[in-house]
């Protein structure tokens, strides 16, 4: 049902008007903060110090609304994650803001929505994505004093095209204002797999520098399609090039022997560099971005994990990915900050059971529903491409913990964040962001009345009701086998009632056509916004 107050918000001249008033009274509650510092600098700085508390994002790589034991998984338990859950907001509504990694990790770390840059899921040899002289996450936190980390998946493209890994990649995560990182590049299958700490690939021996191609096969190292019995899981075409640690990944790679990574050892590699970072950084504010490899493909946990959940791999992935936020929340209340610690868990897009791989996660997953009802997954312009579990705990902050059903998206962390931090943020700056610190607090408090979601697509939300645009274009060769259909790409526009019909299955376009134009319009206000 649309309420009353999103119909007033239909019927403003637009989109504009909401975050007028969304960004004028965040201005005036920030505006407040700076006039105080003026006034008494030195009480400012002392309280800055001992209470601005670190932040802490944990970004699962497709993890479905329905994948933790928290949301509704019976199969296997997720119990750090629970305990968060437990002890926190546990979040209904909250969405990625694209179906896809590279969009949404995209729009969390500027305020802006992908479409404006083109971004799209990008090859492993990409150019960084985002503007290194435009204002990002965590340089805003830095503003506020914060040492900043991102420890885990990239995938937002590095250096300027034509990457030469044997020197310093740059720019990166360093230029946009992380103080150290330590990443897989791309994605776990995609070439080079070796991890990047800051500008230099880990372990390389300058003797057998590397290369990578995405066009042609380059180097000596054996293909998926040529040696099939050298896997420990066959693949589709697609992910059928070169074979490093007995997987076959996208993009051939020649050299780095000494550099590559063992798939198995993630777990561990990434858990001890965030300790690592925590135990650096415990005296002053930082912001931890955690973006995992885990639930990915290839999925290849450790011996810890494989064969644990009974549900092959994916379900074995989810349990390492639990292990691992467990580990970083201990050394959290190790080192005594956990109660002065905001933690945001989510994931980056909706889930996928086979992503190119023939890991016996289809063949295993049982009744499991990863999408925990509602439609579609990850691509899909469906509710289940982007909503995605949302846990906050931050006990020396949160007002009221529980369930909440508020309208969030993750391009919103940048405005709420800078609300936390107490950051102004410059004209123009996170333009698509929405300060819903308010909402990450309190679990009674609403979020926001409408929320733009991207796909192959855009379709737009507002209160309870859900139009998708029309699609027109074409999709990647390889989603040819994931049906149009099922992802939500029609010809048609569409429109759900979310509150009588979660599960999308009734268009009612046709019932409400001036609501659609209306819900149009309201896409088309967005996208003019500049
Ligand atoms: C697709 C890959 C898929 C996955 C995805 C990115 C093929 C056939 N599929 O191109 O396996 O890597 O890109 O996933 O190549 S994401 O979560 O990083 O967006
Ligand atoms: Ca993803």
């Amino acid at each position: 049902m649309i309420t009353k107050k999103s119909l007033i918000s239909l019927a403003c001249v637009g989109f504009a008007c909401l975050l007028t008033t969304a960004c004028s009274e965040m201005k005036s509650d920030s505006g407040q903060a700076a006039q105080d510092e003026k006034q008494n600098p030195l009480v400012s700085v002392k309280s800055q110090k001992s209470s601005k508390p670190n932040i802490v994002i944990f970004y699962v790589d497709d993890l479905g609304y329905g994948d933790l034991s928290s949301y509704g998984m019976t199969q296997a338990q997720t119990p750090n994650v629970d305990a968060l859950a437990k002890e926190g907001i546990r979040f209904t509504d909250s969405h990625s803001s694209a179906a896809t990694c590279t969009p949404s990790r995209y729009s969390m770390l500027t305020g802006q929505y992908a479409f404006r840059n083109n971004a799209a899921i990008l090859p492993g040899d990409a150019p960084l994505i985002i503007d290194h002289t435009k204002p990002t996450l965590p340089k805003m936190l830095k503003r506020a004093g914060y040492k900043t980390a991102v420890i885990g998946k990239w995938h937002l493209g590095l250096g300027v095209g034509e990457v030469n890994w044997n020197e310093a990649v740059k720019p990166g995560p360093l230029e946009l204002g992380f103080d150290y990182s330590f990443l897989i590049p791309a994605t776990g299958d995609r070439v080079p797999t070796v991890y990047l700490e800051n500008h230099h690939v880990v372990g390389l021996d300058k003797n057998d520098p590397i290369t990578v191609s995405y066009k042609e096969r380059i180097g000596d190292r054996p293909v998926g399609t040529e040696r099939p019995d050298l896997l420990k899981q066959t693949a589709d075409l697609q992910h059928s090039a070169s074979i490093i640690n007995g997987v076959s990944r996208i993009g051939w790679m020649a050299g780095g022997k000494s550099a590559e990574w063992v798939d198995e050892d993630f777990p561990f590699v990434f858990t001890n560099k965030a300790i690592k970072f925590i135990q650096e950084s415990k005296n002053e504010p930082f912001m931890l971005f955690f973006p995992f490899h885990d639930i990915h493909v290839p999925r290849s946990p450790n011996k810890m994990f494989a064969g644990k959940s009974g549900m092959g791999p994916r379900g074995d992935a989810i349990l390492q990915m639990d292990w691992m936020t467990g580990k970083v929340v201990d050394e959290l209340k190790k080192q005594g900050i956990y109660d002065n610690t905001l933690i945001i868990f989510s994931s980056d897009n909706g889930p996928v059971v086979d992503d190119g791989y023939f890991d016996q996660s289809v063949e295993l997953i049982g009744d499991h529903d990863p999408s925990g009802g509602y439609r579609g997954g990850k691509y899909s312009a469906y509710e289940s491409g982007t909503r995605v579990p949302m846990i906050v705990t931050y006990p020396n902050g949160l007002k009221k913990s529980g369930e909440s059903s508020a309208l969030i998206s993750h391009i919103d962390f940048y405005k709420s964040l800078a609300e936390l931090a107490g950051v102004e943020l410059a004209e123009g700056e996170a333009i698509d962001s929405e300060n819903v610190l308010p909402a990450l607090l309190d679990s009674t408090i609403a979020g926001r009345e409408d929320m733009l979601e991207e796909s192959f697509t855009l379709s737009i939300r507002s209160g309870d009701w859900k139009y998708i645009a029309p699609f027109s274009g074409s999709t990647p060769d390889w989603l040819a086998n994931k049906t149009a259909i099922e992802n939500g790409l029609q010809a048609e526009p569409q429109l759900f009632d979310l509150s009588k019909d979660a599960a999308e299955q009734n268009n009612v376009v046709a019932q409400h056509p001036d609501l659609a134009q209306m819900l149009q319009a309201k896409i088309d206000q967005i996208k003019a916004l500049k």
